[in-house]
């Protein structure tokens, strides 16, 4: 069960983030409403919100998964991968610190965005990308392997963060697109699969008695709901366009 989650309102400079899409700049009015939309739904989903101030300062801020990786007894503080998104992390210490007593760091040169990692029960998935490095998933895997977790590093092909691929549903189920319908890490957990042209819809999240999946891609919505469990659609289009997605906009303990 997730008791808390944390997001972050995009601020004005939202509209310039990274990205590598080609759908061209988000409306930051859209993305606002769409932001209060999934607010909403972590209510629904029974976790209590807590919303931080925009910043202005970091464009790509809101995307606050990718500054920690949260479990019941500790966090860690990412150092993102990316050089705008670096201080991000300065904002979000006094909130995470307002949750955690024990909280560590990754520390360059150690890199590391919290989309690269994947909890399934007491395992880890720690993707290595264009964001996240050797260093960095080396030093997460030994702070969770001496938190008695279990950690596997995931080199990653294609996919711009591990989570933009797959994603847990807890019951031993996993959704998976792309590089990891096949990949041997993953082979022993029952599959749900996302069809080629609905992969963005990889990037979903079990929050409690909810799926919360990305409006517009009916068919794993129609195959997550076959394998059992109830779905809650959102219209993510503005963060998309800045290659986000449902897991990327909260942190979740
Ligand atoms: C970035 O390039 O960092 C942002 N525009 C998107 C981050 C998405 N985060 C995630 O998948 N966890």
């Amino acid at each position: 069960m997730f008791k808390h989650t944390i997001v972050k309102t995009p601020g004005k400079t939202y509209i310039n983030g990274l990205t590598t899409s080609n759908l061209g700049a988000p409306k930051l009015e859209k993305a606002l409403e769409q932001h209060k939309a999934y607010i909403e739904a972590l209510k629904t989903c029974g976790t209590e919100v807590t919303v931080l101030e925009s910043s202005d300062e970091f464009p790509d801020s809101t995307f606050v998964e990718d500054t920690a990786v949260l479990t019941p007894g500790f966090a860690v503080i990412s150092n993102p991968g990316a050089a705008s998104r670096n201080g991000e992390i300065r904002d979000m210490e006094p909130a995470i610190k307002s949750f955690y007593e024990k909280v560590y760091y990754i520390k360059a040169p150690g890199a590391l965005d919290g989309g690269d990692i994947l909890q399934i029960e007491d395992h880890f998935y720690i993707g290595i990308s264009a964001r996240t490095n050797q260093e960095g998933a080396q030093q997460l895997k030994e702070i969770l392997e001496s938190e008695n977790y279990k950690a596997t590093i995931v080199p990653l092909k294609k996919f711009f963060h591990l989570k933009t691929g797959i994603a847990y549903l807890g019951n031993q189920t996993i959704v998976v697109a792309g590089e990891f319908i096949d990949h041997p890490d993953f082979h022993s957990y029952k599959k749900i699969i996302v069809p080629p042209e609905e992969e963005y819809a990889a990037n979903c999240i079990r929050v409690n008695g909810y799926v919360i999946i990305p409006a517009g891609y009916p068919e794993t919505k129609q195959r997550i709901e076959e394998a059992g469990y109830q779905t809650l659609e959102l219209d993510t289009s503005e963060f998309r366009k800045l290659d986000g997605g449902l897991s990327c906009l909260s942190l979740r303990f």
